[in-house]
C-alpha cells in the first residue's frame, strides 16, 4: 500500500481554502492509502506565537482532524514535536542543501517581506528543510497540498535525488521519491477581501476567509461582503473577475457541482442571490463538522488518539532517521 504524509499548521483556525485545498482530500484518501496527518507545530513557531493560543489550536487541529472524519483507525494522526525525529531528520537536511535554494522560495520570500528580512527568524528559512524532514521520514509516496506548496515539494524531490545519489549505495535508495497531489479543484482559494492573494488562515483581516468554526450568521456576513465586480455577471473568468471567480470555485468545491454547471443555473441570476446560496451551501459543510468539534474537544479521546499516533509515528519515523544517519556516517552505525 502506499504512504500519503501531509501536514497542517496550527497558526489559526484552518479556513475554507485549507478545507478544500487540503483536508477534505486527507478524507477521501484515508481509505485507499497508508496515511500520516500530522499537526506540524514545530512549523508554526517559524514566525511568533502565543503558547497559551498556540496549544489550544494545536488541541482544536486535532479535534478539526476527526470532525472532518478522519478516522484514527485508518490514518495515523499526530502532533509533530511529539516525533523527534522531525527535528532531528531535519538538521541533516539543511546540511545538505544550499542557503540559496532556500532563499528562492516564494513563502519565505513573501513572509519575510512582509516582516523585513532582518527580524525573521532563521527558522523562516529553513522551514522547508523540515517539511522536506516530514515527508521522507514516512517513506511518503504522494503529499496532499494545495497549490502554494508545489514549490516546496519540487525542493523535496531535489533533495531526496541529490540525497540519494549522493550517499545511496549499489544505487540502493536510501529515501523514497515523494510526489505532490493537488486538489482536482480549488487547489487555491483566494481572499475573500483581495482575489490576487491566497485565503490565508494567518491573514489579520477576519474578513478574507471563512473560518471552519465560523457561525452561520458569520458565514452569511462574510460572504455578502466578499469583493466581486461591477459586471453582475456571474462568469468564471479568473483573469478578469477573480472575486466572483474564486466564489465560484469554493461553491464548486463545496457542493460538488461543475463551474459549468453552476454558471448555467446562476446565468440570469445577480451577486446577491448567488452569494445567499453559497452561504447556505457553506453552512450545510459546516455546521455538522463543528457539532462533531465540539464534542471531541470535551471528550479524553483526543489525548489517547494523540498518544497512540505519536508512538506509532516515533516507530516508522526513527527507522529512517537511523538509515539517513548510517547513511552519512553519523555517530557509530545503528542496527535498523
Ligand atoms: P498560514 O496562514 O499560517 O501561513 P495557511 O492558511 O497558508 O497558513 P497551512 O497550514 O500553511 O495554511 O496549509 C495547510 C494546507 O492547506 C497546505 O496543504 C496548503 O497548501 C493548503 N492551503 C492553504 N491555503 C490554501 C488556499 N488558500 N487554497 C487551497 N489550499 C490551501
Ligand atoms: N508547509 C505546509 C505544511 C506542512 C506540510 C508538511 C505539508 C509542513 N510539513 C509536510 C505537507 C507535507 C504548509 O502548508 N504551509
Amino acid at each position: 500500500m502506499e504512504t500519503i504524509f501531509s501536514g497542517i499548521q496550527p497558526s489559526g483556525i484552518p479556513t475554507i481554502g485549507n478545507y478544500i485545498g487540503a483536508m477534505k482530500q486527507f478524507v477521501d484518501l484515508q481509505n485507499q492509502y497508508q496515511c500520516y496527518f500530522c499537526i506540524v507545530d514545530e512549523h508554526a513557531i517559524t514566525v511568533p506565537q502565543n503558547p497559551i493560543t498556540l496549544r489550544k489550536q494545536i488541541l482544536s487541529l486535532a479535534a478539526l482532524y476527526l470532525a472532518i472524519g478522519l478516522d484514527p483507525k485508518k490514518a495515523t494522526i499526530f502532533i509533530q514535536s511529539e516525533v523527534s525525529a522531525h527535528a532531528e531528520a531535519a538538521w541533516i537536511v539543511q546540511c545538505n542543501t544550499a542557503i540559496g535554494e532556500l532563499e528562492r522560495m516564494t513563502q519565505f520570500k513573501d513572509k519575510s517581506q512582509k516582516n523585513g528580512r532582518v527580524g525573521v527568524s532563521a527558522g523562516l528559512l529553513t522551514y522547508p528543510p523540515l517539511m522536506v524532514a516530514d515527508i521522507v521520514l514516512y517513506n511518503s509516496n504522494l503529499v496532499p497540498v494545495g497549490d502554494d506548496q508545489k514549490q516546496h515539494l519540487e525542493l523535496t524531490r531535489d533533495f531526496v535525488e541529490r540525497f540519494n545519489n549522493k550517499y545511496g549505495q549499489n544505487k540502493q535508495a536510501i529515501l523514497v521519491m515523494p510526489e505532490v497531489k493537488l486538489a482536482k479543484n480549488g487547489s487555491r482559494i483566494m481572499s475573500l477581501q483581495d482575489p490576487t492573494k491566497k485565503m490565508s488562515k494567518s491573514d489579520d483581516n477576519i474578513k478574507s476567509f471563512i473560518s471552519m468554526l465560523d457561525k452561520p450568521e458569520v458565514i452569511r456576513k462574510k460572504i455578502k461582503s466578499a469583493v466581486t465586480d461591477s459586471s453582475g455577471k456571474i462568469e468564471y473568468d479568473p483573469f478578469h473577475k477573480p472575486g466572483i471567480s474564486n466564489l465560484l470555485g469554493i461553491f464548486s468545491a463545496v457542493s460538488g457541482r461543475s463551474l459549468n454547471n453552476l454558471e448555467i443555473h446562476y446565468e440570469n441570476a445577480g451577486y446577491g442571490e448567488f452569494k445567499t446560496d453559497l452561504s447556505e451551501e457553506l453552512v450545510k459543510l459546516l455546521e455538522p463538522i463543528q457539532v462533531r468539534y465540539n464534542q471531541l474537544l470535551s471528550s479524553s479521546e483526543l489525548d489517547r488518539i494523540l498518544d497512540e499516533g505519536a508512538s506509532s509515528a516515533q516507530q516508522i519515523a526513527n527507522k529512517t532517521l537511523i538509515r539517513m544517519q548510517n547513511a552519512i556516517g553519523l555517530g557509530r552505525k545503528k542496527k535498523r
